[in-house]
């Protein structure tokens, strides 16, 4: 008989709380969580299939090593040492700049993140890549200016709010909202609440929204624009909590006089302009909060459209307050503060890109390696992370790997990368392991779940990841011996280890620094779990206003506060909340004056620019290519690439290209043709699908097909579809408008 344990679906960012029944090792029925805090029991067919995830026969068991075209079986021995003499040989030749690490923005792996930054720093180099800034910098460049820190990211607070606004977000399918189909049943079935959806198509959402946009493609700034108009116009400004918490609108708002609303909103959009006035109405007078994802974030016009979200909050008095956009309360942040402004700040060598919230974006990596820069990448660590079917330009990136002199792919998979790496490193999977995440959403209370094991390792040589780059640190030499006091320390309880922690450092100044890395070693050690021991250390250095909303929540208000949340972590499997911060949201900003800056001098002239006449004639589509590729739906048939076993659709019919019945009659295609859709990266054939879900002269294909399972590759892999440099000022790939055309095949 099996045993119910508790944990978390990884497969998106919700977390949602799982059971899974364990039976022989092997997780054989999964449902959600009642008792989980946040999720509630709910759960998607994702996390009902979350056992593929860790159980299919691309499992990793052992380390592997690349040996002419192929990979052979090592030792772990052979595998660190060998790792560790090629980077210290290329730092010595090359220097830091030759080095970069990848990952952290999947769920599996993301406290390797951590000490994967230490090791990049040991090795002299600050090139940190990551998902997150092929979807979220434009977005989290403009937070970090108008909160005054770009680590303070900002969320819409959908749960508590009574207008509910999805802008290119499709989250019936896509959820990024915790619960979020119930979400969209509540505001659909409350007469006294609205879900207004944005979005060219029809999508499953749109489907059960009050009202919906069927915005052209491409066009949201001249709505944005339009929106803020008509605020002006009517009179809709909240004067008071502009008074109170805006700087700079004074300054920014002429920027908007003599605009066109009427004319934008009928002849850009194609909107009906009654409407679009209602629905900026319930924006500025009712409890709104605003959505937007990918549909935007990967768009053209991202920063400025960001940029004007932002104003319309702030000047309706939507920002800071309940319901509204909030700034989340967080234990750690999703990223560092990388102001580009600062002249310590580094750029890539090649194209000259700074990095946003820590992280440099993957368009850009496979220029940095292939150029004949004396800085150019030359050693890549990739970690949770899949870049040879996730990031633009699947070509660049099999060039660019073949240009490296050293790549290390820390996996739980034998997935594209790993097939491409000189070194792949067997992970233990997160049911396998004590690990967390960064992803929160509310204010004031802070939510935090410790996933624990439900299995025992599945190959007993797969290790912790933070485990192994800890190791590969050693292995090169960069951590001094501790005294076996500190290992033994840590066997007494987290108050007494601390203790002696803080003894060996007054002893020790000079590795004051090395903290993290010391309770990575010695205290990792005696828990077991490297993972643990961060965890521990995060605690301790969580922020004044962390540690008085735990105080708050009952905790000792001394030195043995991190022990008794560290038990309480540890005695909830299904999370809990940890601390409920006592001041209002506002006291988060960072910003001098504490006020939300709506002065961003770098977007006033493209702000400017973004007239109607120039939007027109900018959307003209060439005839070479005149339909537009949303290339990567994030449907409900695919988890990114997380999901490698296609038994979990074997009902559905989820390797196709959706499109509008109209494009498909004028190019003579039927339901289940095969067509030829052609970009300028590449061309590939395609099953049509006619589909209601498609708008009119768009076509989408799902992100996280085209992965080779037993050797068979099951759909196309869109990123084959595009290029490197079909980005944005901020290297955004442009995912959502790559321009194509399809003919018959
Ligand atoms: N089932 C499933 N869920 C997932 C994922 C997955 O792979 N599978 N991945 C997760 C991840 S990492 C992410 S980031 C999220 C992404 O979640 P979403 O952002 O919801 O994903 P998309 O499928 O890109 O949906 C974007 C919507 O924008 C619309 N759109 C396209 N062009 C425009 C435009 O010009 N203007 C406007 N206003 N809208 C436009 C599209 O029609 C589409 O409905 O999904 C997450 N959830
Ligand atoms: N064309 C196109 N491309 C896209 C998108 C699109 O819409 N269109 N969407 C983009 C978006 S929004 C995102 S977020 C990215 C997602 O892209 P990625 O960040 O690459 O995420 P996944 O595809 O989920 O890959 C995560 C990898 O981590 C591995 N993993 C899981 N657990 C662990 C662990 O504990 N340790 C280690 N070391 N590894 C682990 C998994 O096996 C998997 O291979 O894709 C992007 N790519
Ligand atoms: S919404 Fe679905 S995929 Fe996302 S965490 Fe929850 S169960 Fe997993
Ligand atoms: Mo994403």
């Amino acid at each position: 008989m099996g045993e119910w344990k508790k944990g978390a679906c990884v497969l998106c960012a919700q977390g949602c709380g799982l059971e899974m029944m364990v039976e022989d090792n092997q997780i054989i029925k999964i449902r959600g969580d009642k008792e989980n805090p946040r999720s509630l029991g709910y759960c998607c067919r994702k996390g009902l299939s979350m056992a593929h995830h860790v159980h299919n026969d691309d499992r990793l068991a052992y380390p592997l090593k690349k040996v002419g075209d192929h990979h052979e079986r090592i030792s772990w021995e052979q595998a660190l040492s060998e790792i560790a003499e090629k980077m210290l040989a290329i730092k010595e030749k090359h220097g830091g700049k030759a080095f970069a690490y990848m990952g952290g923005g999947a769920l599996g792996g993301q406290m390797q993140v951590g000490i994967g930054l230490r090791l990049l720093s040991f090795l002299g180099s600050r090139y940190y890549y990551s998902s997150l800034a092929q979807e979220f910098s434009n977005s989290f460049w403009v937070d970090g200016r108008v909160t005054g820190k770009q680590s303070l990211v900002t969320m819409p607070d959908a749960h508590n709010a009574d207008t509910v606004v999805a802008w290119g977000w499709n989250g019936w399918m896509s959820h990024q909202e915790p619960r979020t189909r119930v979400l969209i049943l509540k505001l659909k079935k409350d007469p006294d609440k609205k879900l207004i959806v944005i979005d060219p198509r029809r999508s499953e959402t749109a489907e059960r929204a009050d009202i919906h946009l069927p915005i052209r493609p491409g066009t949201d700034s001249m709505l944005l624009k339009a929106m803020i108009r008509i605020i002006l116009d009517k009179g809709w400004e909240d004067q008071a909590f502009i008074e109170a918490h805006v700087s700079g609108w004074e300054e920014v708002k002429p920027l908007f006089a003599g605009f066109d609303a009427q004319r934008a909103v009928t002849e850009v959009c194609g909107l009906d302009y009654d409407t679009v006035v209602e629905v900026t109405r319930l924006l500025a007078q009712t409890k709104s909060c605003i959505h937007q994802d990918l549909g935007i974030y990967m768009n053209r016009n991202s920063t400025i459209n960001a940029y004007m979200l932002h104003i319309l909050r702030a000047i309706t008095g939507r920002f800071c307050v309940e319901g509204g956009q909030i700034l989340p309360a967080f234990l750690f942040p999703m990223g560092s503060d990388s102001d580009e402004r600062n002249p310590k700040t580094w750029r890539t060598v090649k194209t000259n890109m700074f990095p946003i919230l820590g992280s440099f974006p993957p368009a850009v990596f496979p220029e940095e390696v292939l150029n004949d820069s004396p800085d150019r990448i030359r050693a890549l660590i990739v970690s949770g992370c899949n870049p040879l079917r996730s990031y633009p330009d699947t070509q660049a990136y099999e060039k660019a790997f073949a240009g490296l002199e050293l790549s290390v792919c820390l996996e739980i998979v034998y997935n594209e990368t790993a097939r491409l790496s000189d070194y792949v490193l067997p992970c233990l999977s997160y049911p396998e392991s004590y690990d967390t995440v960064c992803f929160n959403y509310s204010y004031p209370d802070f939510y935090f779940q410790m996933r624990q094991p439900v299995l025992a390792p599945l190959s007993s040589e797969s290790r912790e990841g933070s485990r192994i780059i800890l190791e590969l640190i050693k292995a090169m030499g960069f951590l001094p011996e501790f005294p076996q006091s500190l290992y033994d320390a840590g066997k007494g309880g987290i108050s007494a280890y601390l203790g002696a922690l803080g003894g060996y450092v007054q002893e020790n100044p000079a590795h004051a620094k090395l903290i993290p890395l010391i309770l990575a070693e010695t205290l990792g050690t005696a828990l077991g779990s490297v993972n643990q021991a961060m965890i521990v250390g995060l605690l301790v250095s969580s922020s004044s206003a962390f540690k008085a909303g735990a105080a708050a929540m009952g905790y000792p208000a001394d030195f043995s506060m991190i022990e008794a949340m560290y038990k309480d972590i540890l005695a909830h499997p299904q999370g809990l909340i940890l601390s409920r911060f006592q001041r209002d949201n506002f006291s988060m900003l960072k910003t001098e004056d504490k006020k939300l800056n709506l002065m961003i001098e770098e977007l006033l002239e493209p702000l400017q620019a973004a007239t109607i006449e120039n939007e027109i004639e900018k959307l003209k589509m060439s005839a070479e290519f005149p339909l537009i590729l949303h290339a990567g739906l994030h449907h409900e048939t695919v988890a990114n690439t997380s999901l490698r076993n296609p038994a979990w659709n074997k009902d559905k019919r989820w390797l196709t290209m959706l499109m509008h019945a109209a494009d498909a009659a004028r190019l003579d295609l039927a339901d289940g043709d095969k067509a030829i859709i052609t970009s300028r990266a590449a061309a590939a054939e395609v099953e049509v699908e006619i589909s209601s879900y498609a708008a009119e002269k768009c076509v989408y294909i799902r992100h996280g097909q085209g992965l080779v399972y037993n050797g068979v590759k099951y759909g196309v892999n869109v990123n084959d579809l595009v290029l490197t440099t079909d980005r944005d000022e901020m290297c955004t790939p442009m995912h959502r408008r790559i321009p194509c055309r399809v003919e018959k095949a």
